[in-house]
């Protein structure tokens, strides 16, 4: 039985489980981010129906099989505009996005910068294996320069694009990074993720072990931001540590609080004083024209 003891209570996180046996390659740094998902839910006192997974194309798409909850397993790219409308029909509900680093930063990257900037309350989470796993191991906007992958057989010529100096430069107003090797660290993040009131975004090292196994060279960089007196309310501390180089840090980078999305938006909810807004809108001329 999955389970930790939490303040004294025990906390289960088997009813976020569809049963389903995950097909990911052994190893797969899919693996802890989904076993960490499960239990920071869990923690948070959530049910699976308060509870709204959107998944985009790729190896970590398949986490909208294997998390017990209402999953949406979009097109490639498209995984914010959902969440988006998700949550401004619904606001009571916990919605979180699952992309990969494809996913995000490469087809669907025109939405990033946007879901920050407007502060939408919805979660992010970037399985971010450097690759596009599914295609079988092509160089992605996060392969570091130099690398050799399917895709670039003599090095990759490109220098990588820097998801965390781009989200805090967006506007996010909760900025971390996880890896999926720990456990433990990923599931205190995205409790705070999801905590968090307004845009979160999350990305996770998330080695594919088939195509780009990194695990080791993550396990010699990798420390923990909280271990060194990070600031997080300090705006410039946290682009300074995104823009390390030699060591990789983990932890929340950057938190703030200002107003999320729909608090700015109430037409979404209600009709402006004196208006009707029509229940639905009568297409029939646009349709006439194709009888
Ligand atoms: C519009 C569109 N373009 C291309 C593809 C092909 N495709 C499927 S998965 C994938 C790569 C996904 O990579 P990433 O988002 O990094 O996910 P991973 O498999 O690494 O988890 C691509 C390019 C597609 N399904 N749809
Ligand atoms: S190809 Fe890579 S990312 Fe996809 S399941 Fe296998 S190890 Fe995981
Ligand atoms: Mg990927």
């Amino acid at each position: 039985m999955d389970h930790g003891i939490y303040g004294g209570v025990i906390v289960v996180a088997e009813k976020f489980d569809t049963g389903r046996r995950p097909v990911w390659c052994p190893g797969c740094g899919n693996f802890g981010i989904l076993v960490a998902l499960r239990r920071a839910l869990a923690r948070l006192g959530l049910e699976p129906e308060e509870v709204v997974l959107v998944t985009g194309i790729g190896c970590h798409g398949r986490m909208s099989g294997y998390v017990r909850a209402n999953t949406f397993h979009t097109i490639h790219g498209r995984v914010l505009p959902l969440a988006t409308g998700i949550k401004l029909a619904n606001p009571s509900l916990t919605v979180i996005g699952h992309s990969g680093d494809g996913d995000a930063y490469a087809i669907g990257l025109g939405h990033l910068p946007h879901a920050a900037r407007r502060n939408i309350d919805v979660t992010l989470i970037v399985h971010d294996n450097m690759v596009f796993g599914l295609t079988t191991g092509q160089a992605t906007p996060t392969t570091p320069k130099g690398r050799i992958t399917r895709s670039t057989p003599y090095g990759n010529p490109e220098e990588p694009l820097n998801p965390l100096f781009l989200a805090l430069a967006s506007g996010a107003t909760f900025v971390a990074r996880g890896f999926s090797g720990d456990i433990a660290h990923l599931e205190e993040l995205i409790v705070r993720a999801i905590r968090h009131e307004g845009f979160s975004f999350l990305d996770v090292i998330q080695p594919c072990a088939t195509f780009f196994n990194i695990y080791r060279e993550v396990r010699r960089r990798v420390y923990k931001l909280e271990d060194e007196g990070h600031d997080t309310r300090s705006l410039e501390a946290a682009i300074r540590k995104s823009l390390e180089t030699e060591r990789i840090p983990i932890g929340v980078f950057f938190e703030t609080k200002k107003p999320p999305f729909r608090e700015n938006f109430p037409h979404a909810m209600s009709p402006p004083p004196g208006q009707r807004v029509p229940r639905s809108v009568d297409l029939s001329h646009v349709w006439s024209r194709y009888r």
